[in-house]
């Protein structure tokens, strides 16, 4: 077993448990299944590394029809005043107990009009080896991978006894994608380099060795630009038009930026013409050197990367990636655990690669890659659970830096989402429904089971009071946090109606996501107003703020309904009245919110037995995040054997040839939400404990982990032996009480700081608490019975 690392642990590409690589033996004739994704937040690309053709399908993030300019964009708000309207659907529900989805539509709905969709930005194409007029002699040897440790994908072969190679980069500094060809016999690199896309709305030229692509979307004139600049080593460059060829080159390095004149700015979004910046990019990174963009690229992804490690006691596998997916057997050999290793990384990956400090979009149903005019759901922000996943993993495996995005994307929602809840809602505050898209849609479409879902603001908020919990950070929480949490607060101090059966405060008209009939009080609407209410109420207590709003809230809490009640065959309820079957395996489980991603069920209470039960009526199986999701919940149950399984479900059924996560189609939420399920069964950090090693399966025997983060600012490392943890080491960031949960605890153990001195801690069951120094390291070890006769006092040198 190897050592926990420290969280800034070097980086080695060499072979070995820590080797991370996706790779494979041909090259990828499918987008969506084979082509290899890179991306630095705003940029993406895919790779399909052909040998006579190559293709690079590229995005930037911005890129989007709809919103203001195209033709009838109303932000999803009714165009005339409805009154009465919400009023008559919460009579009836009240009268009648429930409404059917498609008679609630027929009266809040409005078809959808100009909500847009994510684009492609097209594909680049290397036309390669035009000595050989394009065809190659047979390859041999070939190889494509991508580097999880590098962020670096790779081409290689060889033809005609010569070794070609390329590899391809995003580099965050600079926001580039940078691209090399090269072979190890000078003088045989030659290629034309050109440009296609869907759409006819665009120009393409070349001049200098660089290409320009620069136009305008027909659909809401949103202006585009993405240059490419091509450097020959040896041999000649040529501008043709709207290509640029290279013949009898050393080798040679592409440059491409992109960009948009979108700004994430109500009501208009439209900021400056990307021309600028794009050219700017361009320039400053054709000045350097192909080693030393490659070494600020490297420099800058390892340092978010390299803080977490897992090892589950893999080893290299011999065959390539989409063997080792079909050969998967979620049983205990160590392909198995390489695949789940690697499983878990690339969900860290994905998200460094499609959401960072300075993207002003958030990851989105596809990351940043999308290869299509109409991809899936617009490849959107789908808001009743797949925006809100995608961010899951940010915080606990150590990527504050990726949530950036996030944060602001819904900080920018505010402004619309106020308009909404006035015109619609009668309301204060703030409000976004189902779905949404980068230029302030926060009405509704009219999709009977889809389009109503005021909750959606408040579940989005849950991530921002998270992120003060794991970083403690004040500041954030006055500045950036509180506002947002307050105004999705206000909306439902205004909008909850008095449920006459009981008199308590429910939401009406509610919706369970995607599922059933509409009526007032679904469990999960209750459970997430309790708990925007709750985050509004204890931000503003902490800051010491806001006195008036404070007794309203509270007010509010004390007669709220809670969502959460135990039925007939002992379910958690769904709904406020017992209607859940026992056969429905429907993907979403909305009524455990409260269980994950929510903390108001603890592991072992008859809620979390109620869950228990539900979950394991709704089954296994449905799509990969549905998948997902459920590895969460067995997590917070502490069934490490049951999160597994979903693991194994996910990867067997939900898993495509190059790691993406199927729906299907592709949707990119089940991977970050499965790396947070992973990360879940490995450390929790809720009611005010940190839970090490809580769910740990019976398959992954021996192992460690270093870097997770706990809530309270707290990066954790762990190491476990033939299934039982073995080593914890904890580092705050703050000092204060410090709760740890282990099973370790219950045993004989020891605790010493990074001083070697015994720690004072007093221990209640498998929990110890001391009061813990902001920088130190505590580390608390499994002992022999040899060992603890050892044991020194508090405060000595443990080890004479
Ligand atoms: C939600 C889910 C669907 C899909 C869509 C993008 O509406 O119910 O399964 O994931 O989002």
């Amino acid at each position: 077993m190897r050592p926990a690392t420290s969280v800034h642990g070097h980086a080695s590409a060499a072979p070995g448990p820590d080797d991370l690589r996706l790779w494979y033996d041909r090259p990828a004739t499918d987008w969506e299944t084979q082509a290899l994704p890179i991306g630095n937040g705003p940029l993406g690309a895919k790779v399909f590394g052909g040998v006579a053709f190559e293709r690079i399908q590229f995005n930037e993030k911005t890129l989007w029809t709809g919103g203001p300019g195209s033709p009838g964009y109303d932000f999803g708000n009714w165009r005339r005043p409805r009154p009465g309207a919400v009023e008559e659907v919460r009579e009836r529900i009240d009268r009648d107990g429930r409404m059917a989805p498609e008679a609630v539509a027929a009266r809040l709905g409005l078809p959808k009009s100009g909500f847009g969709a994510y684009q492609t930005f097209g594909d680049l194409h290397l036309d390669l080896h035009l000595d050989q007029a394009g065809a190659p002699q047979v390859p041999s040897g070939y190889r494509r991978e991508l580097s999880l440790r590098e962020a670096v994908a790779r081409v290689g072969y060889s033809a005609d006894g010569v070794a070609h190679s390329r590899e391809y980069f995003a580099s965050n500094p600079g926001n580039v994608i940078v691209g090399r060809i090269s072979a190890d016999r000078p003088g045989t690199v030659s290629f034309t380099l050109r440009h296609s896309s869907p759409r006819d709305d665009k120009t393409v030229t070349a001049a200098g060795g660089r290409l320009t692509i620069r136009g305008a979307l027909s659909d809401n004139g949103m202006r585009f630009e993405a240059q490419v600049q091509v450097i020959a080593h040896g041999g000649t460059r040529t501008d043709d038009g709207d290509r640029v060829t290279v013949r009898g080159a050393d080798s040679a390095v592409l440059v491409l930026s992109a960009g948009t004149d979108y700004a994430d700015a109500h009501p208009a979004y439209r900021g400056e013409d990307p021309h600028a910046e794009v050219t700017a990019a361009v320039d400053a990174a054709s000045a350097r050197s192909y080693d030393d963009l490659k070494a600020v690229h490297l420099a800058d992804y390892r340092r978010l990367f390299d803080r977490v490690r897992l090892d589950l006691g893999q080893g290299v596998p011999a065959v390539p990636t989409d063997r080792l997916r079909r050969d998967y057997t979620g049983g205990s050999a160590a392909d198995d655990r390489a695949l789940e290793a690697l499983f878990f990384a690339y969900g860290r990956y994905l998200l460094i690669a499609s959401s960072r400090e300075n993207d002003l979009l958030p990851a989105n149903l596809q990351g940043v890659w999308n290869d299509s005019t109409s991809p899936p759901w617009s490849a959107d922000y789908h808001v009743n659970i797949n925006l809100q996943m995608n961010y899951w993993p940010a915080h606990q495996t150590n990527l504050a830096e990726t949530a950036v995005p996030y944060d602001r994307y819904i900080s920018a929602l505010v402004a619309p989402g106020a308009l909404t809840a006035r015109e619609m809602f009668g309301a204060r505050g703030w409000v976004v429904n189902n779905e949404t898209n980068p230029f302030g849609f926060t009405g509704v479409h009219d999709w009977a089971t889809a389009f109503w879902f005021p909750e959606a603001a408040a579940w989005a908020t849950r991530h921002l009071y998270d992120s003060y919990r794991f970083t403690g950070d004040e500041r954030y929480l006055r500045d950036t946090a509180y506002p947002v949490i307050k105004g999705a607060a206000e909306f439902w101090l205004d909008f909850l109606h008095t449920d006459p059966r009981d008199g308590k405060l429910v939401v009406s008209p509610s919706y369970s996501p995607e599922h059933g009939d509409f009526s007032a009080g679904t469990s999960m609407s209750q459970q997430i107003v309790r708990e925007v209410l709750a985050h509004a109420l204890a931000a503003a207590e902490r800051l010491d703020v806001d006195q008036d709003f404070q007794a309203e809230t509270r007010a509010a809490l004390e007669r709220l309904d809670p969502g959460l009640r135990v039925g007939s065959w002992g379910q958690l309820q769904e709904w406020k009245s017992d209607w859940d079957s026992r056969t429905d395996t429907h993907r979403h489980a909305s009524h455990l919110y409260a269980l994950h991603p929510g903390d108001q069920i603890a592991a072992g209470s008859p809620h979390a037995e109620a869950a228990t039960v539900s979950l394991t009526a709704r089954g296994d199986g449905r799509t990969g995040w549905s998948k997902a999701w459920k590895m969460n919940f067995w997590a917070r149950l502490l069934d490490g054997d049951r999160a597994h399984r979903m693991l194994a479900e996910q990867l067997n059924g939900s898993t495509l040839d190059n790691l993406w996560d199927t729906h299907p189609p592709f949707q990119i939420d089940g991977n970050f939400g499965a790396t947070s399920g992973i990360a879940e069964m490995l450390l929790q950090s809720r009611h005010d404990a940190i839970h090490v090693l809580p769910a740990l399966p019976g398959a992954w025997r021996t192992g460690s982990v270093s870097g997770l983060r706990a809530r309270g600012d707290v990066t954790v490392d762990a190491t476990w032996k033939d299934g039982a943890p073995d080593t914890v080491t904890v580092r705050p960031g703050r000092s204060g009480p410090l709760r740890l949960r282990s099973s370790l605890i219950a045993g004989r153990h020891r605790i010493l700081d990074d001083r070697g001195l015994q720690v004072g801690a007093r221990r209640d069951g498998d929990t110890l608490t001391w009061d813990a120094a902001a920088g130190r390291a505590y580390t608390i070890h499994r002992e022999t019975a040899a060992a603890v006769n050892a044991t020194a006092a508090p405060g000595v040198p443990a080890e004479a």
